[in-house]
C-alpha cells in the first residue's frame, strides 16, 4: 500500500525564482526522489494548472492584458490561481497526493506587487489562496543574467513572452524582492543556489525537502 492509501497528508511544494532559474527542471528530479519514496505526486504550474487558468495563462503571457496594468494582470493572475486551488490543487492535497508547482503566490507577489500597494495583493492572496498555503517554498536563487541566458539558450529562436522581454535591471530587482521575501519568512522558504549544476542542485533541493517534511531514504537514495 502507498503513502496516500495510508493516509498521509499531502504536501504543497512551490518553486519560486527569476526567468529561467531551473524550476522546471527541479520539479521533475524532485517528483522522482518522492515516486521512488513511494509518495503520489502531482507536477503542476502557474499560471495554469486547470483547463480555465490555461487560457488565461495565454492571454496573460501573450501580453493581452499588459496595456491594463498591474492591478488588473494581478487579478487575472488572481482568477486563474482561485480555479487552479479549487480544481487541482486542493483536490490532490486531500486525497494525499503531493503537489509540486512551479510559481506561486510569491510570483504575483514580486512581479506584480512591485507596482501595487501591500493591502491589494494581501487581499488578492486570500481569495485565491485562503488556506491552501505552501508547505515548503524552494526559491532557485541566481543572477537574471545567467537565468535570462539560460531561458534564451533553450530556445533561441522562440518568442519572449510578456515578461521575459523587460530588461534584466527589472528582473534583477525581482531577484532581491524574492530574497527579501524568504528572509522574511525562513520557516517557509529554502533559498537554494542555482547558478551550481542542475545535479548539485538537485541533491541540495531533495537534502531541504528531507529536511522539512522528516522524509528517511535508505543509504544513497
Ligand atoms: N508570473 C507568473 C507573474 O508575473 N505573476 C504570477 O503570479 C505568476 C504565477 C510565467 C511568467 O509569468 C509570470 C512570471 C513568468 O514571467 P513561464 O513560461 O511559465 O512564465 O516561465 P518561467 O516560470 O519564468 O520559467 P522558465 O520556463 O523561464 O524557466 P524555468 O522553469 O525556471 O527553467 P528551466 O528548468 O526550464 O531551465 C531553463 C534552461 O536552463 C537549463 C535547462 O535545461 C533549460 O534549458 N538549466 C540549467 N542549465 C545549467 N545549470 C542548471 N542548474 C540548469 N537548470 C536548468
Amino acid at each position: 500500500m502507498n503513502r496516500a492509501a495510508r493516509k498521509d497528508p499531502g504536501r504543497f511544494v512551490t518553486f519560486e525564482g527569476g526567468e529561467g532559474s531551473g524550476k522546471s527542471t527541479q520539479i521533475k528530479l524532485l517528483a522522482e526522489h518522492l515516486r521512488k519514496a513511494d509518495y503520489d505526486v502531482l507536477e503542476t504550474r502557474e499560471p495554469g494548472g486547470s483547463p480555465n487558468a490555461e487560457a488565461i495563462r495565454q492571454f496573460l503571457l501573450s501580453g493581452m492584458a499588459e496595456g491594463k496594468g498591474p492591478r488588473a494582470e494581478a487579478m487575472l493572475f488572481t482568477a486563474a490561481r482561485m480555479d487552479h486551488v479549487e480544481q487541482t490543487i486542493r483536490p490532490a492535497l486531500e486525497s494525499g497526493t503531493w503537489v509540486l508547482c512551479d510559481r506561486f503566490m510569491d510570483s504575483t507577489r514580486v512581479y506584480q506587487g512591485m507596482d501595487l500597494d501591500t493591502e491589494t495583493v494581501d487581499l488578492l492572496e486570500k481569495i485565491a489562496v485562503d488556506k491552501t498555503r505552501p508547505d515548503l517554498t524552494i526559491l532557485l536563487d541566481l543572477p537574471a543574467r545567467l537565468g535570462l541566458q539560460r531561458a534564451l539558450s533553450r530556445d533561441p529562436d522562440g518568442i519572449k513572452d510578456r515578461f521575459e522581454k523587460e530588461d534584466e535591471a527589472v528582473h534583477e530587482a525581482r531577484r532581491q524582492a524574492f530574497l527579501q521575501l524568504a528572509a522574511a519568512d525562513p520557516k517557509r522558504f529554502a533559498v537554494i543556489d542555482a547558478s551550481k549544476p542542475a545535479h548539485i542542485v538537485d541533491s541540495m533541493v531533495w537534502k531541504a525537502c528531507r529536511r522539512r517534511f522528516g522524509i528517511r531514504t535508505p543509504m544513497g537514495v
